[in-house]
């Protein structure tokens, strides 16, 4: 079970979809014409602070909630801003778009997994 959990993850890894393991400094891209933030899933470590710098490159401006990780109403627009947090708990916070920005705003969605 442990092996296949782990293959899953180099495999979305390798795909790009998540963030390199517990980084300082992460991207995050908001993107209006695909509906999706790139990573689709950051990896974060408890205790250890990280600057997650969030632009938008397409469309109205995308917005993030995650009051438990001190990501409060994040407003992602094409300007970008950052955001530094330091996670306390471990689990994994689900975090959908929180400003309605076209057709596919309610898929918009990612991860932030606190190990
Ligand atoms: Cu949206």
């Amino acid at each position: 079970m442990k092996t296949l959990t782990a293959t899953a993850l180099f495999a979305t890894i390798a795909l790009g979809a998540v963030a390199p393991a517990f980084a300082n400094d992460v991207n995050v891209e908001a993107n209006g014409q695909t509906f999706a933030f790139k990573p689709a899933a950051v990896m974060l470590k408890k205790g250890q602070s990280t600057t997650l710098h969030f632009k938008a490159t397409a469309g109205a401006p995308h917005g993030l909630n995650v009051p438990e990780l001190g990501i409060n109403n994040v407003v992602i627009a094409q300007a970008g801003t950052n955001v530094t947090v330091t996670p306390k708990k471990a689990g994994t916070y689900d975090a959908h778009c929180t400003i309605v920005c076209g057709a596919g705003h309610s898929h918009m969605a990612m991860k932030f997994i606190v190990k």
